[in-house]
């Protein structure tokens, strides 16, 4: 896991398709697509990640679907996201397969301890910082507790919560390997030119060329 982790939310979209936002956000350099929704019906969910699958296919960009192990077998998608609430770690595995990409998200350091016995993909730290995106949330992490977990994890980071142009480099330079992001790309006028410029601040602050 590695560089700009868009994920979805149909409410902040701006009225503006979110298949269209999808595209430009992976047009914009997103490396990883989760589709994330709370409020609509399992055949729209499900159809919905279909056509999404479809579109992500010439792009190479996997598919992550939040929460549902069932939309995700039911799509083909590469991967679900999981949280600590939803269904455990290694039934989530065994629904999925060795290949998939399977995280998990972190809210406490006793999550975080727990997970190192997992072999998930990634471990989700959540928030990194205060975010009306999501207030159901534990605690803040903040930098020094990305950091944290960056010295004592073996999963690789994807970090999320706040996120955006102004804070991203601070947050690769803390330790994470992937930043995730909703607002600063579903919110934004331009999410493909959104897209590009948190991607660039990623790929410079790995420096590594563009990802
Ligand atoms: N999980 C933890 S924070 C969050 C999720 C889904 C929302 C992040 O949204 P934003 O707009 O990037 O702060
Ligand atoms: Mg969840």
């Amino acid at each position: 896991m590695r560089g700009l982790y868009f994920v979805t939310d149909r409410g902040l979209c701006r009225r503006k398709p979110l298949e269209e936002v999808v595209i430009q956000a992976v047009k914009g350099g997103a490396s990883y697509v989760q589709l994330r929704e709370k409020d609509v019906s399992t055949r729209f969910f499900v159809e919905e990640a279909q056509r999404i699958k479809k579109l992500l296919e010439p792009y190479k960009v996997p598919l992550i679907i939040n929460d549902r192990v069932d939309v995700a077998l039911a799509c083909g998608a590469e991967g679900v996201h999981i949280g600590q609430e939803d269904m455990p770690y290694e039934i989530v595995r065994e629904l999925m397969g060795q290949k998939a990409i399977v995280g998990l998200s972190v809210e406490t350091w006793e999550d975080v301890e727990v997970s190192q016995k997992l072999d998930v993909n990634y471990i989700g730290v959540s928030p990194v910082f205060f975010t009306p995106t999501k207030t159901d949330t534990k605690n803040v992490w903040g930098l020094d507790g990305l950091a944290k977990i960056k010295a004592f994890s073996r999963h690789p980071l994807v970090a999320i919560g706040g996120i955006n142009e102004s804070n991203v480099h601070e947050v690769v330079k803390a330790g994470t390997d992937c930043i995730a992001v909703v607002s600063a790309i579903c919110a934004a006028h331009d999410p493909e030119a959104a897209a590009r410029r948190i991607n660039d601040i990623i790929c410079s602050a790995l420096t590594v060329p563009n990802i």
